[in-house]
């Protein structure tokens, strides 16, 4: 579905020309929930690589931009951790001549573990700033800037039909001052997101959503029309 002039949402991701971009994959969070003692079953990275391997192929994807939280711990990673790590970004380089590592406020050591990458803070692609959204960022205020792309708010929403209550991830579009702002959810099947009618929002581009627009990943991408529309709505019910 197309949000914007030449941003097309397709699954969890943004695409920009020939540019995937991917937001908040937090590797390692299936271990760290392991670590918890909550069992959950094996595959989720695979899974996620097989979405964007046929992505990479139906889109003809020649760059890769990661817009944040690609590892999921704050510090130290364990080796199984780091292993998980080089080997995604090895196995993405196969398939794209060129990937962006865009830092988000859990990369804190990516650095480290994969010394060979530059990470850089953001990426701009014309008049379009990609960064991750835990901090303004300087460039968000120029006005060669039109269009600003963060992840890092994992935005999700709670939808009612009847006795059925689902948790949807969606994309949120609307502005930051005078620009267009697009917020992307967390490609990690297991991170459900924040429900943006309900919780308290993290980034410091969103102060009032209630004039944003939803869009729901289902099956497909819906329109889900204003967030304000939406509340109206479930306050009716
Ligand atoms: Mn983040």
């Amino acid at each position: 579905m197309k949000l914007s002039k030449n941003i097309a949402a397709e699954n969890l991701f943004l695409i920009i020309g020939d540019a995937l971009i991917i937001s908040d994959i937090h590797l390692g969070y299936e271990e760290s929930l392991h670590k918890q003692g909550f069992f959950i079953p094996k595959g989720n990275v695979s899974e996620l690589t097989h979405i964007i391997n046929n992505t990479i192929v139906k889109k003809s994807i020649k760059k890769i931009i990661l817009n944040g939280d690609l590892v999921h711990s704050f510090g130290k990673l364990s080796l199984k951790e780091r292993y998980v790590v080089k080997e995604f970004i090895t196995d993405l380089k196969k398939k794209v001549s060129k990937i962006i590592i865009i830092k988000g406020n859990h990369d804190n050591v990516l650095e480290y573990i994969l010394p060979e990458e530059k990470i850089v803070k953001e990426h701009i692609i014309g008049d379009v700033l990609i960064t991750h959204g835990d901090l303004i960022n300087s460039n968000a205020n120029k006005k060669e800037i039109r269009t600003i792309i963060i992840g890092h708010e994992h935005p999700s929403i709670t939808i009612s039909l009847g006795y059925r209550t689902e948790k949807y991830k969606c994309f949120l579009k609307g502005f930051y001052k005078k620009k267009e702002l697009i917020v992307m959810p967390s490609c990690n099947m297991l991170i459900e997101g924040t429900d943006i009618l309900r919780e308290k929002l993290l980034s410091p581009y969103l102060e009032n959503i209630d004039s944003f627009n939803v869009y729901i990943i289902g099956d497909k991408i819906y329109d889900f029309g204003k967030i304000s529309a939406l509340k109206d709505k479930m306050s009716n019910s």
